[in-house]
């Protein structure tokens, strides 16, 4: 089937602008009402992030099976110099596209709509033996840990977020990748049933794809996450599992992932499908190079009550992964 793509000039105007700028006060104020009905209660900074109805607060699913997982030690390695974002703030301003039919505070609600188990992981590609892994076997198997991590997105906001899960070297290791296996492509989940982005959406190439060399996901920072802030993430959050990628812009950090090939070329991701020119393959933190309509110098300390802040090159993460770039300068977009 041909697929009509929109053109970067087409895109709809929340990803024109910081969300900030695009919250849709129609559809937030509604949403209010749900926080008023039940449930958590938004913090203060929430509020302040929506306007008078804050969306309410979903948490982990409450059957979700992983609960007694939760809370793992934190490596202190991965600490950092910055107040770790309110949960209830990170709980409530998400990106997931699937799942986001206006403003960040939508995803919440909506994303409880996906059923998180049973859950496989499929690998394929360039490894010794492609095959199926099953999310609990999985966490069986590999030891978890919590890092603190600054996460920064494209449209130039920032939280803090305390994740836990193992590094994604681990599951390199344990999918044994051929040596000509240069690169990763993840996918996440496809369900127009589930997910009413995808079900609108159709002009979008879903599913969500991202891609990672294997230097970058043997890199000690690439880490896929399964919880958070000592409990399974929340739906919205991109249970039952993701990445995250604290050097790179948000949009690499892929969510709910149900599929992960190892190949020996590059793959494209959803965005970059979508808009090239701005949401480039290698995607690193850097406030020198401008979004094509809007400078990534500083970003907005989301919770703060608005504090913008300089952005740092790859996100304050150089020491742990500026050498995979260097003589790099000239790729398109390499930042
Ligand atoms: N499958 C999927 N993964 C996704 C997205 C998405 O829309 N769909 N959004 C990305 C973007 S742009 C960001 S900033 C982060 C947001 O993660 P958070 O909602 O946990 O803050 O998820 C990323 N991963
Ligand atoms: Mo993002």
């Amino acid at each position: 089937m041909l697929i009509k793509r929109k053109r970067g000039w087409e895109l709809p105007e929340r990803l024109a602008t910081p969300e900030a700028v695009a919250l849709n006060r129609r559809q937030v104020l509604a949403a209010g009402g749900v926080a008023a009905a039940g449930g958590m209660l938004a913090s203060a900074p929430a509020r302040a992030l929506f306007g008078f109805g804050a969306p309410k607060v979903y948490g982990p699913a409450e059957d979700d099976p992983t609960a007694g997982l939760y809370p793992v030690e934190r490596n202190p390695r991965y600490t950092v110099d910055r107040e770790i974002t309110a949960k209830e703030d990170n709980f409530v301003y998400n990106n997931y596209y699937e799942f986001r039919l206006g403003s960040a505070g939508d995803c919440g609600e909506a994303a409880q709509a996906l059923p998180i188990r049973p859950w496989t992981i499929a690998v394929d590609g360039m490894v010794e033996k492609p095959f199926t892994v099953d999310i609990d076997d999985l966490l069986a198997k590999m030891s978890l840990e919590e890092r603190v991590y600054r996460h920064r997105c494209v449209e130039a906001w920032s939280m803090t977020i305390p994740w836990s899960g193992f590094p994604l070297a681990d599951f390199v290791a344990m999918a044994k990748p051929l040596f000509g296996a240069k690169y990763l492509r993840f996918e996440t989940f496809m369900d127009r049933e589930v997910a009413p982005g995808q079900a609108r959406g159709f002009t979008y190439p879903w599913p969500y794809i991202e891609g990672l060399t294997m230097d970058e996901a043997t890199n000690e920072l690439a880490f896929l996450a399964t919880g958070c802030y000592g409990a399974p993430l929340p739906k919205q959050m991109g249970a039952p599992i993701r990445l995250h990628l604290p050097w790179k812009y948000g949009f690499k950090s892929i969510k709910a992932i149900v599929k992960v090939t190892f190949t020996d070329q590059r793959p494209v991701g959803l965005w970059q499908a979508i808009a090239g020119h701005e949401y480039g393959f290698w995607a690193n933190v850097n406030p020198e190079v401008a979004h094509p309509r809007w400078s990534q110098a500083s970003e907005r300390v989301l919770g703060s009550g608005g504090d913008r802040v300089p952005t740092r090159l790859f996100n304050g993460y150089g020491e742990f992964v500026a050498h995979l770039y260097t003589g790099m300068e000239r790729e398109p977009l390499y930042m």
